[in-house]
């Protein structure tokens, strides 16, 4: 692992995940992430629904621009008023943001889910799977679940890296974009220890 002022005046922690794929953890705004353009997408925090909300799925919209919300409301609905059920994802292109995609995923409502370990990491897991057949590089995460679904940041962050380092197979960069400084240090420390375990 290696953490420096690299990337802009941003901090950024590196670390190896397997031979062909490194994690990135930096502070920052998902909607101004990208890598080149062409091959990198922003997962978005949303929900079932999938037509934007508050939080970061608010942001994101705000900046791509309602293109966005028109692309989303084409994604057929599963049942009625369901387009991305909780765990699963959906790919859609990122319009007017400097990432080429966007990957829409549904965490858990942490007091809701009884099963919430296991919806967070299939939503890491399956957001990985839908960049990878869209042949995505480079993929950027949100703390998913961490601000209106209340998942606390120390079992998300476990959660979101182990899950992350099991899958990321064929994905060059995996970066967590994150917003506030005390989920940031969580994430930190928990990276270095599964960095650790390598
Ligand atoms: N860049 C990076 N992270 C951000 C940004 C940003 N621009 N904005 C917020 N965050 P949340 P959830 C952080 O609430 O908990 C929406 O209404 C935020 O600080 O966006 O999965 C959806 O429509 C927090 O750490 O997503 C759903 O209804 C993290 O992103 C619901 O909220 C996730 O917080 C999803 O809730």
């Amino acid at each position: 692992m290696s953490a420096d002022g690299g990337e802009g005046e941003k901090l950024v922690a590196h670390y190896n995940l397997s031979p062909t794929s490194s994690l990135k953890i930096q502070k920052g705004d998902i909607t101004c992430w990208s890598v080149d353009g062409l091959s990198d997408a922003i997962v978005n925090p949303a929900n079932e629904r999938m037509l934007g909300g508050g939080g970061a799925d608010g942001a994101i919209h705000r900046a791509a621009g309602p293109e966005l919300r028109t692309a989303c409301y084409d994604v057929p609905e599963v049942r009625p008023g369901v387009r991305c059920p909780t765990g699963e994802a959906r790919i859609t292109p990122g319009f007017k943001l400097p990432a080429s995609h966007v990957i829409h995923t549904v965490g858990p409502i942490y007091d809701v889910d009884s099963n919430a370990p296991a919806s967070l990491s299939n939503a890491y897991r399956n957001s990985l799977r839908v960049a990878r057949e869209n042949n995505i590089q480079f993929v950027a995460f949100p703390a998913i679940s961490c601000g209106v679904f209340g998942y606390p940041y120390d079992e998300a962050a476990t959660v979101a890296i182990s899950t992350i380092k099991e899958h990321c197979n064929d994905i060059k960069e995996v970066h967590f974009v994150l917003f506030s400084d005390d989920i940031f240090n969580v994430w930190l420390k928990k990276g270095g220890r599964v960095a650790s375990k390598l």
